[in-house]
């Protein structure tokens, strides 16, 4: 009796794991085959069992997911192809199959073949490559400047265009999160742009490496002391991104997430203005202010 339910927990825990390991092979096939990708990836931050890229919130970022999408095609072939040549190998060219091997050493044809379609393959890959690094390096005129300065370990943000609006971001603890705040992503103050504007960043570091990088905005900068290095995005939808610091940067490397709330041109005049006197009345530790007031101390860092 305890051998038969153990054995049919065992076939059904079997058929459960296989079914589950079949439906992922096919569902991994369909996702291929439809070359769609966001099926298994959310938007603005990771989901589980994600496979792909998360869902792209920007023009670059949908560029990323094409030029993801070819290479992925281009691999596929590439692999299949060589498969079908050893398969080929292995089964007319054993020994057994063929007891005299063919003494041939060149073929002009092949030998042309094998090096012209490499190079066909790699200038059709190098083409949108070169589109996509063009499309990310060249900055186009923006409607909004946003300055971004990493420290260990947090965040702060200046909006020169709009009085040098500038506070500090940082996570969120486990114990305060809200409901529907993702855990090491949620912080305090997000930032905030309006969507479908050209947001202009520049990007630099207080004390050692950090990299900004918002996954579904298809950016990733890093931020250098001494350094302003300069990138952009276009967020085309609503909503809250999330990313976080991508260079090693000391203990807390972890816990600088990034959280970026793109809202309509109302919402975001609404909110420059109680920014504006929300982080004007000292909610702001002095250190985000010094270099805009003359004489004043150079404080300690946000104390976490
Ligand atoms: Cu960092």
């Amino acid at each position: 009796m305890g051998v038969t339910i153990a054995m049919n927990s065992w076939v059904n825990n079997a058929a459960r794991i296989s079914a589950g390991f079949v439906g992922g092979l096919v569902g991994s096939a369909a996702l291929l085959m439809a070359g769609a990708g966001s099926a298994f990836a959310e938007t603005g931050q990771a989901s589980p069992w994600q496979i792909n890229l998360q869902g792209a919130a920007t023009p670059v970022m949908e560029s990323i997911h094409s030029f993801h999408n070819f290479l992925l095609a281009i691999i596929i072939a590439v692999v299949l192809l060589v498969l079908v040549l050893l398969i080929v190998v292995a089964v007319k060219f054993n020994e057994k199959a063929n007891p005299v091997p063919s003494r041939t050493t060149h073929n002009t044809l092949i030998e042309v073949l094998w090096t012209v379609v490499p190079v066909l393959i790699l200038v059709a890959i190098a083409i949108p490559s070169f589109r996509l690094l063009f499309l990310q390096l060249d900055l186009p005129k923006a409607d909004l400047t946003l300055k971004i300065t990493g420290h260990q370990w947090y965040w702060s943000y200046e909006y020169p265009d709009n009085d040098a609006l500038a506070f500090d971001s940082l996570m969120v603890a486990d114990a305060d999160l809200q409901p529907g705040q993702p855990r090491l992503l949620a912080v305090d103050n997000e930032v905030v742009v309006p969507v479908n504007k050209i947001v202009r960043l520049q990007v630099t570091a207080a004390d050692v490496i950090h990299s900004f990088a918002m996954p579904s905005f298809g950016v990733k900068i890093d931020a250098l002391p001494g350094r302003l290095n300069e990138s952009w995005f276009q967020a085309t939808k609503e909503g809250v991104y999330y990313g976080q610091c991508s260079e090693l940067c000391g203990k807390d490397h972890a816990f600088m997430p990034i959280s970026v709330r793109v809202v309509s041109d109302e919402a975001f005049a609404t909110w420059l203005v109680d920014a504006k006197k929300k982080f004007a009345s000292g909610d702001v530790p002095p250190a985000t202010f010094a270099q805009n007031e003359p004489g004043a101390s150079l404080s300690q860092p946000t104390a976490r």
